[in-house]
């Protein structure tokens, strides 16, 4: 991938955004705004690259939150099997995949409230074997101890990603099982333990457009950005009570991915859950708003994702190619390619 060099301009990572500067980008006529977040993209990034991620679930459901879109929780009837922590080489042989396919991170998610100290050593065994392909690894697992965070840290985890989900005042609306300030606490411990952040929401939970640029405020004005903001739409599962909520308007889903990439220039902006529900016009739209990264393989944890050579022809036909990363090799874009064409 593109190494992102800092730069001495304060201007290009503010961490002050005002909620009316926010709300003033989002309410811009949408032909300005998507202007000025692909120049605000051209200035960081190769504008036709798009970093691809796999995503695995380590261990399925009877999560005891109350997350209400998750299928996860142990509180709704979704139908989902439970499964408990996968063993090491079934994750390692899935991780394989996912590079033969050409992803060049592979995220591992667990439906935990927080680890149990017991689970670390094979967790931190499953971060270097997965490592060792030559992947980026990536783990979202709930809430974190500092000790927790420095012993994946210290095992070479890259990312950890924990999302606020949407704003302070929305929150307590979504899930009762844990505060805002608990999973800011987390973001915290993550960056103290030197780990990069994974950080981003959901939309289309019948959140106001407040609660957009609240979430947006809040992951601007984190003291670093962070280096991967996944904006999701919400996957409706039956069963969970957001089953029924109204269908979010994909141009404001648009215009959220846009006031993210002018807001975090140098973040890479995930258009993350939802695309299966997404047409690809709206796909490339999010792409011209600056998304720059994707989560590829017909799964995501436990919800559909498009089939992967869908995501080839959508990559061919808007001319866009995938985002390499230096420890994956020169391979990992012809294995895109190859994989997609089966
Ligand atoms: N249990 C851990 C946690 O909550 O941090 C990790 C796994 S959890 C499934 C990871 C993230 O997936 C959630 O924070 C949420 O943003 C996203 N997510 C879960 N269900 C979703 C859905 N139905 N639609 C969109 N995003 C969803
Ligand atoms: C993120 O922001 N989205 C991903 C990942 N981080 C872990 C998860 C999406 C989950 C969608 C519902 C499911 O498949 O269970
Ligand atoms: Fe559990 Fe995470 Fe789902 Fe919440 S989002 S119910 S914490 S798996």
């Amino acid at each position: 991938m593109t190494a992102i060099a800092p730069s001495a301009d304060d201007q290009v990572t503010r961490h002050n955004w005002s909620r009316e500067e926010i709300a003033g980008l989002m309410n811009l006529p949408f032909n300005d705004l998507i202007f000025k977040a692909q120049q605000v993209h051209r200035e960081h990034f190769d504008a036709n690259e798009v970093q691809v991620s796999t995503l695995l679930s380590i261990k399925t459901g009877a999560c005891p939150e109350d997350c209400a879109y998750c299928p996860q929780s142990t509180r709704f009837e979704t139908g989902l099997t439970t499964e408990e922590l996968m063993e090491i080489q079934a994750v390692v042989d899935s991780a394989r995949k996912a590079k033969e396919a050409g992803s060049s991170r592979f995220c591992m998610g667990a439906a935990w409230r927080s680890p149990k100290d017991r689970d670390l050593p094979v967790l931190t065994e499953m971060v270097s074997q997965v490592k060792a392909l030559g992947l980026e690894t990536c783990m979202t697992l709930g809430m974190l101890t500092d000790h927790q965070a420095q012993t994946l840290a210290d095992a070479g985890l890259d990312y950890y990603n924990h999302n606020l989900d949407t704003s302070p005042e929305f929150y307590g609306d979504i899930i009762t099982t844990r505060v805002y300030q608990d999973r800011l606490d987390t973001l915290e411990r993550v960056r103290e333990a030197g780990m990069k952040v994974c950080c981003g929401g959901i939309l289309g939970m019948g959140e106001k457009p407040e609660d957009r640029v609240g979430l947006l405020q809040q992951l601007a004005n984190l003291p670093t950005h962070p280096e991967s903001v996944p904006i999701n739409m919400l996957v409706r599962v039956p069963g969970t009570p957001l089953a029924e909520e109204e269908d979010m308007d994909p141009i404001e889903f648009v215009r959220c991915i846009a006031v993210a990439r002018i807001l975090m220039p140098r973040s890479m902006v995930r258009l993350s859950a939802g695309r299966e529900g997404m047409t690809k016009e709206i796909q490339a739209l999010a792409f011209l708003a600056g998304a720059n990264s994707i989560f590829y393989g017909e799964k995501l944890l436990t919800t559909p994702n498009p089939a992967e050579n869908r995501d080839q022809q959508l990559f061919n036909q808007l001319g866009i190619e995938p985002m390499e990363i230096e420890a994956a090799g020169p391979e990992q874009r012809s294995a895109f390619y190859n994989a997609a064409t089966h």
